[in-house]
């Protein structure tokens, strides 16, 4: 049976287009009064993490106003609780606390008050089942076991959790495909794997899976005309899907698995060569969002023009080795 797929257009791009990327970027975060930008406020800290991120990797810090980036994380800090928000004057929430986190390692600009508040805050979000919460109001997703874990190992903080449960919920989210879930009995999708390969990855228990499965089926998700990733069975490809699926193939070791030119022709193809950016698939609307994983996904590819990336934390690979995470 012929499997849902998109055919890549005869005029596509074929090279990476990186000035017009990062001048995609910087144009971005100056769009501030316009529809797009003002609609995405509730994610702004993760949106901020994808565009600092795809310039670092681009060696091209000098296009956003770091100081103006510190004084928003600084006004989405909340004293009270240690948490980061999306935004001034939203809820803290464990995604926008490992963005902030991200962030500040990247500028290397870390406070001890941030260390702390952090610990506090993604402690005080463990479930007596080893689960967390993203915030206060009790939603309980892989996503955040993974945030939890990535942003306490970048602050050399594990301790501040328990870990060994932490690992045990994500066993029990394990389905009989080799792939995880948003919880238990919950469908194997590639972005709760990313998730949970990472989680299991920052707490050295790779092991307690059966990696030769869970790497067949990630390697099942690139389809046959495109050479792009879904996601998960049935569906259509998606760059974003570049990043979570390979990122996890890398942290399995099993890259020979894949066709990475085709991925690669793919990834390119999803490039607007006139706006700059990245789509999901050939001829969309550019985003911030597959802005980032198409070019993470293309370092990992090995494209020179790129700075290497981290395959657990999606930062430069050269702020983890700082760290001493690698
Ligand atoms: C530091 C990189 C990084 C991440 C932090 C938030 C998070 C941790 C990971 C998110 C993982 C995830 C669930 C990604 C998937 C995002 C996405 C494109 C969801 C769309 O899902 P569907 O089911 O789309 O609507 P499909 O592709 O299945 O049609």
């Amino acid at each position: 049976m012929e499997r849902k797929d998109v055919d890549l257009p005869a005029d596509a791009p074929k090279a990476f287009l990186r000035q017009q990327h990062i001048d995609y970027i910087e144009q971005w975060n100056k769009r501030k009064g316009e529809f797009e930008y003002v609609m995405s406020e509730y994610l702004r800290m993760s949106g901020l993490y994808w565009c600092v991120t795809a310039l670092e990797l681009l060696d091209s810090r000098d296009k956003l106003d770091t100081a103006a980036v510190l004084k928003f994380i600084d006004e989405c800090f909340d004293d009270a609780s240690g948490g980061f928000s999306a935004s001034q004057g939203h809820d803290p929430h464990l995604l926008y606390t490992l963005s902030a986190v991200q962030i500040l390692c990247i500028y290397d600009a870390m406070q001890q008050k941030y260390v702390d508040g952090a610990c506090k805050f993604i402690a005080a979000l463990q479930r007596e089942d080893g689960s967390f919460q993203g915030d206060e109001w009790g939603e309980v997703d892989t996503r955040f076991s993974f945030c939890a874990l990535a942003a306490l190992s970048l602050l050399g903080k594990l301790d501040a959790i328990n870990v060994d449960a932490a690992v045990q919920h994500v066993l029990r989210c394990l389905n009989f495909d080799g792939g995880f879930g948003v919880g238990t009995e919950s469908e194997s999708h590639a972005g709760q794997i990313y998730c949970c390969v990472g989680v299991l990855t920052i707490a050295n228990r790779l092991y307690s899976i059966d990696q030769t499965k869970l790497g067949l089926w990630l390697s099942q998700r690139q389809l046959e005309r495109s050479g792009g990733f879904n996601g998960r069975p049935e569906k259509l490809p998606d760059v974003c899907y570049s990043w979570w699926v390979l990122s996890s193939i890398q942290m399995l070791q099993c890259q020979d698995w894949i066709d990475a030119d085709r991925l690669k022709a793919f990834i390119l193809a999803c490039q607007d060569d006139e706006s700059g950016g990245f789509a999901d698939r050939p001829g969309d609307m550019v985003d911030p969002f597959h802005t980032l994983f198409g070019i993470a996904a293309l370092s990992m590819l090995g494209e020179s023009d790129i700075d290497r990336v981290n395959c657990v934390y999606c930062m430069p690979h050269r702020v983890i080795q700082r760290l001493g995470l690698a």
